[in-house]
């Protein structure tokens, strides 16, 4: 257990808070969707010794895990993320989720039909009770990071989790789940009501523990289309904004929404109450900017894959990347997705000090503009 009473050790670097609340920044920060884990070999390490959730579940070495980039990459990332998974509600719900080597998460029993609902899930969840270990680590990161960068927080958004909790597992069609809201409206939305509920509760509870920004994670957005999306995603989100600012009031931190896929919503994401819209490689930076009219900071969005294309790629692609983006001031850099297992560490490192000597590079050049 951490003492969540010791005050934490002052911050020295807020470029990504600042990039989320809409002011203009030296340089555009930089952060890499699942920076802590497979890609790096120190967690590989780890890993050998324990398993997935066993690191989730133990404060001192999820923090050591989400340590390990920030050490290695020093100096160059500008936000650490909490080592945990989105599958922790499913858990905290009364599921039974395992991470099988090789294969990802592994739901025993998945949900059915909706009448398992009652027989498989809590019907009140209180996460204090159910995800300690989570606030735990975020506390002890919190301190070990000696406010080096800020502490991210993050949960799954209810349509993806709904997907896992009636998959079973990843899926390349979702059929289980979209039967489901297809078939089973009615019961669908009370199950993403529930999940939720549970989703508020979690978020609140991470920024009570320490984390200095929340990012909600819609990884099968896209596999919904507008009109489904509509009905089965974004009220959930919004909601998720809506009632975790409330809850936290003058403690609220900035929000960041990431729907994979989702490209047809970005303009609607742009209006809900988050602070930064996350985007995948679909999106062109004019288009990206276009649509959401510098309501929000923009976050994202080069293809992982670009790391696989060796050293000129990455420069160019990095380089295209930080130049479209970079003219508002309000952007923070990512990939659009999730860093891949195999990825090289030296092609994170090329990726991230290019968009560090590239974002200095626009940012003289916009001063330059402005004073001319
Ligand atoms: O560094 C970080 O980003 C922090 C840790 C983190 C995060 C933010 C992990 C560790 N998982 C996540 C979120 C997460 N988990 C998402 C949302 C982001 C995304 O879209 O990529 C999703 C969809 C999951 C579910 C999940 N967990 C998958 C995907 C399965 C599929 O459908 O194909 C997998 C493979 C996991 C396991 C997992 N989570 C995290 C790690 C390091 C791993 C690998 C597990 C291992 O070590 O064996």
């Amino acid at each position: 257990m951490t003492n969540s009473t010791k005050p934490f050790p002052p911050l020295k670097h807020d470029l990504i808070l600042r990039a989320a609340r809409g002011e203009k920044t030296e340089r555009a920060p930089v952060w890499v969707m699942r920076q802590a884990g497979r890609y790096l070999p120190e967690f590989r390490a780890e890993r050998v010794e324990n398993d997935f959730f066993k690191i989730c579940r133990t404060p001192e070495l999820a923090t050591k895990v989400t340590l390990q980039p920030i050490d290695r990459y020093d100096g160059l990332l500008d936000a650490a993320i909490i080592f945990s998974d989105i599958l922790v509600i499913p858990q905290a719900l009364g599921m039974t989720v395992e991470m099988v080597p090789g294969k990802g998460p592994h739901f025993p029993n998945p949900l059915v039909v909706p009448a398992d609902i009652a027989v498989q899930l809590k019907e009140k969840v209180d996460v204090y009770q159910e995800l300690p270990y989570v606030f735990d680590a975020i506390t002890m990161t919190r301190h070990a990071l000696e406010g080096r960068v800020p502490l991210l927080g993050f949960v799954g958004a209810p349509w993806t989790l709904m997907a896992y909790m009636i998959e079973g597992g990843g899926s390349k069609t979702l059929s289980k789940a979209k039967e489901w809201i297809f078939k089973y409206p009615k019961e669908s939305h009370e199950l993403l009501t529930r999940i939720t509920d549970v989703c508020v509760d979690f978020a609140v509870g991470q920024v009570r523990a320490g984390a200095q920004m929340l990012q909600v994670f819609e990884s099968w957005g896209g596999e919904l289309g507008p009109h489904d999306f509509e009905l089965f995603s974004l009220p959930y989100l919004a909601q998720i904004a809506k009632r975790v600012k409330a809850e936290l009031g003058s403690e609220a931190v900035p929000m960041t929404v990431f729907a994979k896929g989702s490209w047809y919503a970005l303009e609607q994401l742009s209006t809900l109450e988050y602070d930064t819209v996350s985007v995948d490689w679909t999106h062109s930076p004019e288009s990206a900017k276009a649509a959401t009219k510098g309501r929000v900071t923009l976050q994202g969005n080069m293809d992982p894959n670009v790391l696989y294309g060796g050293d000129e790629a990455i420069v160019a692609a990095a380089t295209r990347m930080v130049r479209g983006f970079g003219s508002t001031g309000r952007y923070i850099a990512n990939l659009g997705h999730g860093i891949l297992p195999t990825v090289p560490v030296e092609a994170m490192h090329l990726f991230l000090s290019t968009v560090h000597r590239v974002g200095l590079e626009v940012a003289a050049e916009e001063q330059a503009r402005e004073s001319a």
